[in-house]
C-alpha cells in the first residue's frame, strides 16, 4: 500500500551518538547499523519510506530520552534542544515528516507550555512520553501521570486537540533490582514494556483522567500493550467487582477504547494477532506503525500490504484514521489506491 503513515518512529540528537551506541548494544543485533539509522532523520529514512510506500513518518525521540533525565532543570533544557532540532528537520519535509513533542514531565504545567510551544510555533502533531518520568534526589522515583496533579497537562492537550502517546521506558533503580534484574532477559519488548505502559494507561482509566478530559486522545504501540488480550477480564472485573466495590470511573473498559484510546502495529507484526485486535478493538481505533529501527520498514511494511484484508480497513489502519487523529497535511500518495 502506498502512502502509509507511521508514527512510533525514533530518532536522537547527533551529538548523542555514543549514548544511541550503547543502548543499541543492549538492545540490536547490529548496534552500528542501528546507531547510524537512529541518528540519520532525512537520508536513510527517506530512501526506505519510498521504497516501503511509507508516505508521512511522525517522528518522536527515541526512549528513555527526557523521561530518564531525573534533574528538572537538565530535562526541560534537553526537551528544548529536542524539540527545536527536530523542528528544523520537518520544516525541511513538510509532506513527508511531522513530529511529536517530547517533554520533561517534571511539572505539569512546565510540560504543558512546551507543548504549546511546539504544536503553536512548530505545528507538532502531539506528544510522545516514555512512560514514568525519573525524579527524585537519585532518579529512584517515579511521576505518573494519573493523578489531579496532571490535570493541567491534559487540559492543555485537549484544548490544543493533539494526541498523547504513551510509549515505554526501560525499568530503572529499586524497581529494576526488585522486578527485573534476575529476569534481565525479559527487559523490553518481551515483557516489561508493555508491563509499564499497561499500568499507567490503565491508571489513567481508573483515576478518572478520561472522565475529567472526555476528549482526550492516548495512544497506545505494539497492539496495545497487552490490554486488548485482557479486555474482557478486565471489564468483567471492573463492572462486576471493583466498581461495586468503589472504582468510579464512568464508563466500562471498551468504551474508553471507543472513545479514547487507539493502538498502533509498532513492532506486532502477527495477522492473528492483529486480527484479534480488530475484533476486540475495531480497525477504526487501530494506526499502522514500525518501530524504528528498533525494527526494519521490510518487516512491517511487507506484512501489512500482503494482509489478507478488505480495502477498506486496510485504508483506515495504513493511512486514513491517522490523517484524522493528526489532522495531517498532504503528503506522498495520500490519495494513491490502496491496492496499488
Ligand atoms: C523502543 O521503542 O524504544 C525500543 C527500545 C528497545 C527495544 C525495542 C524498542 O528502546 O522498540
Amino acid at each position: 500500500m502506498l502512502g502509509k503513515v507511521a508514527l512510533e518512529e525514533a530518532f536522537a540528537l547527533p551529538r548523542l551518538h555514543e549514548k544511541t551506541r550503547w543502548w543499541a548494544s543492549l538492545f540490536a543485533v547490529k548496534p552500528d547499523q542501528h546507531a547510524a539509522e537512529m541518528t540519520d532523520v532525512a537520508d536513510i529514512r527517506l530512501g526506505y519510506m519510498d521504497k516501503h510506500g511509507v508516505g508521512y513518518t511522525i517522528l518522536s525521540y527515541t526512549a528513555p530520552g527526557v523521561q530518564d533525565i531525573w534533574d528538572p532543570t537538565e530535562a526541560q533544557a534537553l526537551a528544548v534542544e529536542i524539540n527545536d532540532y527536530v523542528a528544523g528537520v520537518i520544516k525541511d519535509h513538510p509532506t513527508r515528516f511531522g513530529a511529536f513533542a517530547t517533554l520533561s514531565m517534571h511539572d505539569a504545567a512546565e510540560a504543558a507550555a512546551e507543548l504549546r510551544r511546539c504544536v503553536t510555533r512548530h505545528g507538532f502533531k502531539g506528544a510522545l512520553v516514555n512512560d514514568t518520568q525519573r525524579a527524585g534526589p537519585d532518579g529512584d522515583d517515579m511521576i505518573f501521570y494519573d493523578g489531579p496533579e496532571w490535570d493541567v497537562f491534559w487540559a492543555a492537550i485537549t484544548e490544543l486537540d493533539v494526541p498523547f502517546y504513551l510509549h515505554p521506558r526501560n525499568p530503572t533503580g529499586t524497581q529494576y533490582e526488585t522486578l527485573w534484574a534476575r529476569r534481565q532477559w525479559l527487559v523490553g519488548p518481551p515483557l516489561s514494556f508493555a508491563h509499564g505502559v499497561s499500568l499507567h494507561a490503565l491508571g489513567m482509566v481508573t483515576n478518572g483522567v478520561f472522565d475529567r478530559h472526555p476528549t482526550l486522545q492516548l495512544v497506545l504501540g505494539h497492539l496495545g500493550e497487552h490490554i486488548p488480550f485482557d479486555m474482557w477480564r478486565i471489564n468483567h472485573w471492573f463492572e462486576d467487582v471493583k466498581k461495586p466495590l468503589g472504582l468510579r470511573c464512568e464508563r466500562t473498559i471498551r468504551e474508553y477504547f471507543q472513545k479514547n484510546i487507539w493502538i498502533t502495529t509498532s513492532g506486532h507484526f502477527s495477522t492473528t494477532t492483529l486480527q484479534f485486535c480488530m475484533a476486540e478493538v475495531g480497525a477504526d481505533r487501530i494506526l499502522f506503525s514500525i518501530d524504528y529501527p528498533f525494527e526494519c520498514f521490510a518487516d512491517a511494511c511487507g506484512w501489512f500490504d500482503g494482509l489478507p484484508l478488505n480495502l477498506a480497513d486496510k485504508a483506515k489502519m495504513g493511512r486514513e484514521n491517522a490523517r484524522r487523529l493528526f489532522k495531517l497535511p498532504d503528503f506522498r500518495d495520500c490519495t494513491a489506491h490502496v491496492d496499488a
